[in-house]
Parts: C-alpha cells; structure tokens; sequence
C-alpha cells in the first residue's frame, strides 16, 4: 500500500456529505493537539497534506484522503475533541457526528487514536475507546510525540495505555517527527485496509 500517493478528496460536515460508503478506510482521531494531522502527513510522506496547527481545534471538518484513483482506499481525518474553549453545543454536534460515524460507517475498517504520549489518557479517549469497542472496530492507540519522552518513560507510557484495553485494541509508541513507530504503524493500517 503505497500511502504517499494519498491525496484530499473532500470534507464533510455531516454524514450525508461524506463519499460514497464504499471500499475500505481508516479514521484517525484524538484530542485537539494530539499530533492527528502530524501524523497523517508524515504516514503519507507529505508536508501539507492534513493541515497542522499549534492552535488547537483547527480541523473542524472530517477531512478525506484517497490512496487511489479511485478512491476505494481512503484515510480520515476527525476532528479534535476536548478543546476546552469549545461551546457545549459545538462539543455536543461533534460526539453525535462521531458516534454516528462510527456506528454506521460500513467501510469504516480500523481507528487510529492519537494522544500525547506525556499525559494519561483522557476521558474523551476512554469515551472513543468505548465506541470503537461497541461497534467492533479494531484500534490502534497512537502515544504520540515520544521524540519528547526519554527510553525509559516511553515504556511507562506503554504500560499504562495498555492496562485495561478491550480486545479490539492495541497501543504503540509514535513520533511524526522522529519516525518512531512509522512501520508498526503503517502496516498496522495497511493490514485494515487490505481485502
Ligand atoms: N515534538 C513533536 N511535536 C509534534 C509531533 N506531532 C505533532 N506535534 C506538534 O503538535 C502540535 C499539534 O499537531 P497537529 O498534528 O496539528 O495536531 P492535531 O491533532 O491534528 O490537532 P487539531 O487538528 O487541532 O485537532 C503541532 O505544533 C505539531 O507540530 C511529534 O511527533 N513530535
Ligand atoms: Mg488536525
């Protein structure tokens, strides 16, 4: 699977403006900051392919990005949730609109969740964690920025993802910046996105 072929396709509001539910894709989630777009782009090999930002909440949109021409092979781009600054009701569309998605996707095929490697899982990702299980949805836990963390803090940022993951789920440590877990990663999507 070749990913630097990605390129954008559309973005959606709602459900009913999302591409044809066909083929197969991969959605990439997380807190406002946690690195989603970061990641997306150095996974794809491309420096402005998902916008990153250092202002949080900046990708109000679900962003898709094709692998092929035609478009059977797709990646997705969430927005951010728990930005603090966020109107209640702005916080209350996007859990609907995300639920939604993924409950209903049919080619929704694997989630990657993205959260900083420095800091304990949030409640939203618990909440994320606990969706992606309701609706059988393999996950990959992305512990994101570890160029930050040390040899020895990475490991404990490990363990304490991993404790209590449902089975549907699995972590690894990710750096966008140094390539730190790159392969793991890709091939990790690769294998959902395969037939
Ligand atoms: N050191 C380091 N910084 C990173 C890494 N990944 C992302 N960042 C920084 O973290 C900030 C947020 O990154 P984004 O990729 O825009 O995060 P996002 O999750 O897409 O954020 P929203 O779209 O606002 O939800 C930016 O300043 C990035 O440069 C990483 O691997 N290492
Ligand atoms: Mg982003």
């Amino acid at each position: 699977m070749d990913f630097s072929r990605a390129h954008f396709m559309t973005s959606a509001a709602d459900m009913h403006r999302m591409p044809a539910d066909g083929g197969r894709e991969a959605a990439f989630i997380g807190r406002s900051n946690a690195g989603k777009s970061s990641a997306l782009n150095r996974l794809a090999n491309q420096r402005n392919l998902a916008r990153t930002s250092a202002t949080p909440g900046r990708t109000q949109l679900i962003n898709f990005f094709a692998l092929d021409d035609e478009a059977n092979l797709r990646l997705v781009d969430l927005p951010g949730y728990g930005f603090a600054r966020a109107p209640r009701a702005v916080q209350a569309k996007w859990a609907e609109l995300v639920e939604r998605y993924l409950g209903e996707r049919a080619s929704l095929r694997g989630v990657v969740l993205l959260a900083d490697s420095r800091h304990d899982l949030k409640p939203g990702d618990r909440t994320l964690i606990g969706w992606a299980e309701a609706s059988r949805l393999p996950l990959l836990i992305l512990l994101t920025k570890a160029d930050k963390l040390k040899r020895g803090p990475q490991n404990l940022a490990l363990a304490a993802a991993q404790k209590n993951l449902p089975d549907n789920a699995e972590a690894m440590i990710f750096s966008a910046r140094s390539g730190l877990g790159l392969d793991a990663a890709r091939s990790w999507i690769a294998t959902r996105l395969a037939k």
